[in-house]
């Protein structure tokens, strides 16, 4: 039984956590021979976390590294000595083994010392009379420090320099309490044919994947974005399949192996879905996306657009973010051709409400934009399920208006119903009008 994680990639979205859950669960039922692990590359955003805890799904564990870690390599299968055990039992110990050491126990099984080959020939080198009897002495008697301690989460990067720099050949692992679990040798650690063993889902990308990523063994690829950086040593199973989620990919899995998703799961796969695609309305919606939505909808009994009409209303809240701050997080400088400043800020949201703060983001808006020297300050309010925005401006807004050739409402903001693109579709027009 080995140990295979599924990861998506950094700062990680709801589709790469709901995938790598997804697909765990799958390849657990397919291999039960493996463990199939999930993990995430960092902390998860609000509404992963709105999902997870509606899933009732576990949170998967952080992966900080793939690198090879002492207990990665260590043997288990070790002898020891107690330190009242004569010194010859000691030296029996050893011989025979891989190893130059024998780790010397004191009460309770604690790492007290460690006899080793080079101390047991000394003593004979040096005291050839005294060294039969000595052989009779109690094994404290005779034991060192322990050379090269190590921690079960060590590099063995890390271990291997330090035993090169070092006069014996073996590391004693030990566990929180001093209690040694594990010995490595220069000669583990030099040529390892192990790596730890991981699915990608949601990219392929190095830099997006986890660190010590080329020192892992990439066992398979599930993806929808483009193919990117990742190299394999051998021939490796990869799908990169242009639907809206990684998770639209898991489901479709699910229902070719005739294998249904336990309710937490189906719940993450819907939510990741859902998230993906923007409700089924981002450019990248496939009928694919639509129809596991569809199933998993039937499979939990529950409407996906109400679900995640809820889930964006419940993430995206705003309200509790100052009005300062708001304005400020993301606001763009621009010049226009006419030499004027201008700021363009963006906030993306669901509904209304933020809307109802308008006073108060228009003052903030105000302080910003003299603070900041600009002429003008504009605030996208965008509404990401109605997509459209409405603009706050803070300035002239009049020549704003006649930029984009619509009536000013409501005192200072413009309606402007299918704009969402700040770069595509807001800048340009205020760089040319202003
Ligand atoms: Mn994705």
């Amino acid at each position: 039984m080995s140990i295979i994680y599924v990861s998506g990639h950094r700062n990680p979205d709801t589709d790469a956590i709901g995938a790598a859950i997804g697909f765990a669960e799958l390849k657990t039922a397919l291999d039960p021979d493996n463990e199939y692990v999930p993990v995430r590359l960092g902390e998860l955003n609000p509404q992963t976390r709105w999902v997870l805890e509606r899933a009732k799904a576990n949170e998967p564990v952080a992966l900080p590294h793939i690198r090879l870690r002492a207990q990665d390599l260590m043997a288990t299968e070790f002898p020891v000595v107690g330190e009242d055990d004569p010194v010859q039992g000691a030296g029996l110990a050893i011989d025979g083994t891989d190893y130059d050491l024998v780790p010397v126990l004191g009460e309770d099984g604690v790492l007290v010392g460690a006899i080793t080959i080079r101390g047991l020939a000394l003593r004979y080198v040096h005291e050839p009379q005294t060294a039969a009897e000595s052989l009779q002495a109690p094994s404290r008697e005779l034991m060192q420090t322990p050379e090269t301690l190590a921690r079960p989460d060590d590099l063995c990067s890390e271990i291997h320099d330090k035993l090169r720099a070092a006069e014996g050949d073996t590391a004693i692992v030990v566990d929180e309490s001093q209690h040694p679990i594990g010995l490595l040798t220069r000669a583990h650690l030099a040529s390892p044919a192990v790596h730890r063993r991981v699915i990608l889902v949601d990219h392929a990308e190095e830099g997006q994947s986890v660190p010590g990523i080329e020192q892992a063994e990439i066992v398979e690829i599930l993806d929808h974005h483009h193919i990117g950086s990742i190299e394999t040593r051998v021939p490796i199973k990869a799908v990169f399949d242009p639907v809206g989620s990684t998770s639209t990919l898991v489901l479709e899995r699910f229902v070719r192996n005739g294998i249904e998703p336990s309710r937490p799961t189906a719940t993450m796969l819907l939510g990741a879905i859902l998230s993906d695609t923007v409700i089924l309305n981002s450019v990248t919606t496939t009928d694919r996306d639509e129809a596991a939505l569809e199933y998993l909808g039937k499979l939990l009994g529950l409407d996906p657009r109400e679900f995640g009409a809820e889930m964006f209303e419940s993430t995206s809240d705003v309200s509790g973010i100052p009005a300062a701050d708001l304005v400020r997080r993301d606001a763009k400088p621009y010049t226009s051709g006419n030499g004027t400043p201008f700021l363009v800020a963006q906030i993306e949201v669901v509904g209304k409400s933020v809307l109802e703060r308008k006073d108060e983001l228009l003052e903030a808006m105000q302080h910003e934009r003299s603070a900041q020297g600009a002429d003008l300050f504009a605030l996208m309010v965008t509404d990401i399920l109605d997509k459209g925005t409405e603009l706050l401006v803070a300035g002239d807004v009049t020549a704003a208006a006649r930029a984009f050739g619509v009536e000013v409402s409501n005192g200072s903001s413009l309606s402007l119903p299918g704009v969402m693109s700040r770069k595509k579709q807001v800048a340009p027009k205020l760089l040319a009008a202003l």
